[in-house]
């Protein structure tokens, strides 16, 4: 049987970081996944994700967001791929709202370069929008977007050339904790050993996972594009990423959406969402499917902002979330198996960390510890993950 130090259960977004950056600490590590590189499948595709650090969940995370900057540069240096593209991020709400109360806060805290823009500043500086007049915003330049599907490629790409073996195409049918401490994987194509093992699910937690009995929720997700009408006032370059930010965006307790500046040119649609709005379902099982009644609802919400936003929609695609019940990630040893380190549940807000996570994971898996993971936020046995 082949034996490796670590081996890494699914190579979507946080295992292939896991896998490159183990490789690069000298590990002899196998990468194992089902489907192809950059596949869409789970939750790691749709061409763009915001990327920012005034971090409205939570300021714990700023830090984190700060080493991750870090990370996604040196994956384009080591790839020579084009990740990451800073447009600039807006987040508008009322005052109170935590879009914009929480972006301001974890600004403040962590002495992040931010402006706060009224209704009128907003329609100037981004005449796509018309926000509701009390509307308050945070713009922060230095937010933007990472490409996912690139960035699993990429990860692939470097974590093979630094040594590690990656088999794509190679389901898991088994894992189990060995008595002398280590851990056996069984795939379709053969068994394998090693001292460590990283599980990074994505929305197969429930399947690959299932005695841990997380409490996840697994939310069908849509994205849309919709083409807007274009006039010389707003012209395409108005909503190009060269002069659109990201976006995300509540007011008047409308429900929270998001978004990208088009970033294929004039027919590719402008692409948004509804920021935490899905339905459960599971991986297996997904309706792939994208209904008329809601592509009217998405443009219905849509237009509220982007009055402009008349044309036809250009594609509409799901995605797959993994949720749990306080909206904070599972990242540490598995709770029966000291041996094995674990990496889901990133509710939809987890691909800005990839180049972090797959450090912490390294560490974890290499020392036991990582001093970049916070000290309770992302416990696998915090108490709402046991249902308390
Ligand atoms: O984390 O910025 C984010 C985000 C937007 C939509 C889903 N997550």
């Amino acid at each position: 049987m082949e034996h490796y130090d670590v081996i890494v259960l699914g190579l979507g977004s946080m295992g292939g970081a896991a896998a490159n950056t183990l490789a690069e600490r000298g590990a002899k590590v196998l990468g194992l996944e089902t489907f192809a590189p950059g596949h869409d499948q789970g939750a790691a595709h749709g061409g763009t994700r915001i990327i920012r650090q005034s971090y409205f969940e939570s300021p714990e995370y700023v830090p984190l967001l700060q080493r991750a900057y870090e990370g996604w540069r040196k994956l384009e240096a080591e790839s020579g791929r084009d990740i990451m593209e800073l447009c600039g991020g807006i987040y508008i709400g009322d005052p109170d709202d935590i879009t914009f109360r929480g972006s301001k806060e974890a600004s403040e805290l962590h002495n992040l370069p931010h402006e706060i823009l009224d209704a009128d500043e907003i329609r100037r500086r981004f005449p796509t929008m018309n926000p509701a007049d009390d509307a308050v915003a945070v713009y922060e330049a230095n937010a933007g977007y990472v490409r996912p599907e690139e960035t699993t490629i990429a990860n692939a790409q470097v974590a093979a050339k630094k040594g590690a073996t990656l088999r794509f195409h190679e389901p898991v049918t088994h894992w189990q904790a060995t008595p002398n401490g280590g851990v056996e994987v069984v795939t379709t194509q053969g068994t394998y050993g090693a001292d460590r093992l990283v599980i990074t699910p994505g929305p197969w937690a429930p399947q690959v996972l299932p005695e841990l009995n997380l409490p996840l929720s697994i939310d069908r997700m849509i994205f849309y594009w919709f083409s807007p009408e274009y006039s010389d006032a707003v012209p395409y370059e108005r909503y190009s990423d060269k002069q659109h930010p990201v976006y995300i965006e509540e007011t008047h307790g409308n429900q929270q959406i998001y978004g990208f500046p088009m970033t294929d040119g004039p027919a590719g649609g402008l692409k948004l969402g509804f920021f935490r709005k899905g339905s459960p379902t599971t991986a297996n099982t997904i309706d792939r499917n994208v209904y008329d009644h809601e592509i009217a609802e998405m443009r219905e919400r849509a237009l509220q902002l982007f009055p402009y936003l008349t044309g036809p929609v250009v594609q509409a695609k799901t995605c797959l979330y993994s949720v749990t019940p306080d909206e904070h990630f599972v990242i540490g040893a598995h709770p029966l198996h000291e041996q094995i380190q674990i990496a889901c549940g990133f509710s939809g807000h987890g691909f800005k960390f990839v180049p972090v996570v797959g450090e912490i994971l390294a560490d974890l898996a290499l020392d036991g510890r990582s001093a970049m993971l916070p000290p309770t936020l992302f416990d696998p046995k915090r108490a709402v993950l046991r249902g308390a």
